[in-house]
């Protein structure tokens, strides 16, 4: 059968789809080795897994538009075009990181490309989007934000707080719930007795919808319609994203809270495999290509580690400017 959903992408944008996946999947898979190999300070938390999510959202905004983020947020950075030399800097805690080496892997920020900033918070993007959302608003900007947050943030008072208030101003605001199954070691079924997350919405008196969140171009597909909607001044939408972390909770997880049958399960579905295998049987990218972006963005990232641990630490004296209080 016609893969009708990639044919209705251009070639090309199919294409960078996948190398922003592949990017936000070396990004990671680096990041851990570093962290394991104490070369980055502290832990990290990776969204092994969840690329097409962050690729598939991102890529129905606009450039001008706008993303918070969460704890688990390097892909949302990649995919809205942080770059990996400034994010990698920035979790090796150097001046050349996006955020001066003083955000490390939780609070990286870009306002150049619209990162509006991670969070280790958990729901501590929902008023910043929502205010962000609010600022366009009185701009007359024709902008949208789009509120990351994970199924166990849903249930923070925040959301109830700022999902209300941008129901009544109808904000061009998308909150998008990436529903990986956990919080931490807690099934999310024990967090949420609410069977579809997306049913909350209606409680606000905004659609909700759920996608396939391993899916990219589904993803893509249910985000332009949300944001399609919050840009006509209609107000926001949920989307729920199914997925799953393929890796634990942060870098030295011992995991021992799940069935690793469920996390093969779950790995077959892999959204890169999938997509790339999409992409070859529609004809749209040939194996050797594939092989050969993945390649470039391995070499770019190893790339970034190098530059990385060749720039300065910040000097202690830089420790009381740029602060916000
Ligand atoms: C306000 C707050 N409470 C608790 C924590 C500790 N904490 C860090 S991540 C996490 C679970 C988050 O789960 P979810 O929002 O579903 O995102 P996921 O980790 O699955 O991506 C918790 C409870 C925190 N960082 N902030």
């Amino acid at each position: 059968m016609a893969d009708e959903a990639l044919a209705r992408l251009a070639p090309d944008a199919a294409i960078e789809l996948y190398r922003q996946m592949v990017r936000i999947r070396e990004f990671e898979t680096m990041v851990q080795i570093m962290v394991k190999m104490g070369r980055i300070r502290g832990t990290a938390h990776a969204a092994i897994g969840q690329e097409a999510v962050a690729v598939g959202t991102c890529a129905a905004l606009r450039a001008s538009d706008h993303i918070t983020s969460t704890h688990r947020g390097h892909g949302h950075a990649i995919a809205k075009g942080v770059g990996v030399d400034a994010m990698m800097a920035e979790l090796f805690g150097r001046t050349t990181g996006c955020c001066r080496g003083k955000g490390g892997s939780m609070h990286i920020a870009d306002f150049s490309v619209g990162m509006l900033g991670a969070n280790g918070i958990v729901g501590g993007g929902f008023g910043i989007a929502t205010g962000a959302a609010l600022g366009l608003r009185l701009r007359a900007s024709d902008g949208v934000v789009v509120c990351f947050f994970g199924d166990s943030a849903i249930n923070q008072g925040a959301f109830l707080e700022n999902a209300n208030y941008a129901a009544i101003h109808r904000l061009p605001v998308v909150y998008l719930c990436e529903d990986n199954g956990f919080a931490m070691s807690m099934r999310s079924e024990r967090a949420t007795a609410l069977e579809q997350l997306a049913d909350r919405a209606g409680a606000f008196g905004f659609p909700g919808t759920t996608v396939d969140g391993m899916d990219v171009v589904a993803t893509r597909t249910a985000v332009e319609e949300a944001v399609a909607r919050a840009r006509a001044g209609h107000g926001p939408t949920l989307v729920v994203a199914s997925c799953y972390r393929f890796s634990g909770h942060h870098v030295g997880d011992p995991e021992d809270y799940r069935d690793q049958a469920e996390v093969a399960a779950w790995r077959a579905r892999d959204p890169i495999a999938a997509f790339r295998a999409r992409l070859v049987g529609g004809g749209v990218l040939g194996e050797a290509a594939a092989d050969s972006i993945v390649a470039e963005e391995s070499r770019l990232v190893a790339a970034s580690v190098e530059k990385a641990e060749a720039a300065p630490m910040p000097d202690p004296s830089e420790g009381w400017s740029d602060i916000y209080a």
